[in-house]
């Protein structure tokens, strides 16, 4: 196999609620909040109460499709939930909100929770950003949300896409939302995303596809790296 020679080349996914069509060169990837805080114990996740092992296990997806992406020399985009050392951008609702071990801005076991260039905030090492890859720090659950990544996409002329990384119902969901209502068509990798709850996982997944697309497209990765290879 081979890696798909024209960028431009139009390929098909099956999807629900049907194909989803694109081109590499006007599609990012986009990899939300994969950091150690959601995914390692000691982070934002565990304070929360969560059982953070869970979102582990999509990693070795994650890993493939995002080799193949680079591959196909696709647009990379990776977020990460981050504020602010002094907390400026962090909405006392959201510091304050439930009852949380900790909270953002308090020192935990990989540093500062949810705060920039703190240990427990940076990307997980087995999906590390390459250099040139666009690296989004969102002060909100939307990557668009406060940030210029709405801005960087259409200076690459990037109209589609498509979706990976935690968690499902929270960060995964409003982003697609939000690029849903900026005109983007978002496809959501499904064993590409992981919840705490599995059952909002799977709520969020039916609504996405529901009512012909009202937020966008659904399906599986093996698809979707069967198209990007010839
Ligand atoms: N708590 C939870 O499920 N998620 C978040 O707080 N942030 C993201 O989803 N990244």
């Amino acid at each position: 196999m081979t890696a798909i020679s024209h960028r431009s080349q139009t390929l098909t996914v099956a999807a629900q609620p049907f194909d989803f069509c694109f081109e590499v060169c006007n599609t990012a990837l986009v990899i939300i909040d994969m950091q150690r805080d959601f995914i390692e114990p000691g982070g934002f996740g565990a304070s929360l109460g969560n059982d953070v092992s869970l979102l582990s296990a999509i990693v070795p997806a994650c890993q493939s499709v995002l080799a193949a992406w680079r591959h196909a020399g696709g647009v990379v985009v990776h977020t990460r939930e981050a504020h602010a050392a002094d907390l400026s951008d962090c909405p006392p609702a959201k510091r304050n909100r439930g009852q949380p071990t900790l909270r953002i801005g308090d020192a935990g076991p990989m540093g500062r929770i949810l705060v920039s260039g703190e240990h427990g905030n940076q990307i997980i090492d087995a999906l590390a950003p390459l250099d040139g890859e666009i690296v989004i720090d969102k002060p909100g659950k939307g990557a668009f949300y406060a940030t210029t990544l709405h801005t960087r996409l259409q200076q690459l002329h990037i109209s589609h896409l498509i979706f990976m990384g935690v968690t499902t119902e929270v960060c995964v969901q409003t982003s697609m939302r939000e690029a849903n209502d900026r005109g983007y068509d978002g496809l959501l990798l499904v064993d590409c995303t992981e919840s705490y709850f599995p059952q909002f996982k799977a709520a969020t997944i039916a609504m996405t596809h529901a009512q012909g697309g009202i937020v966008g497209w659904t399906a599986a990765s093996a698809p979707l790296l069967s198209a990007l290879v010839v």
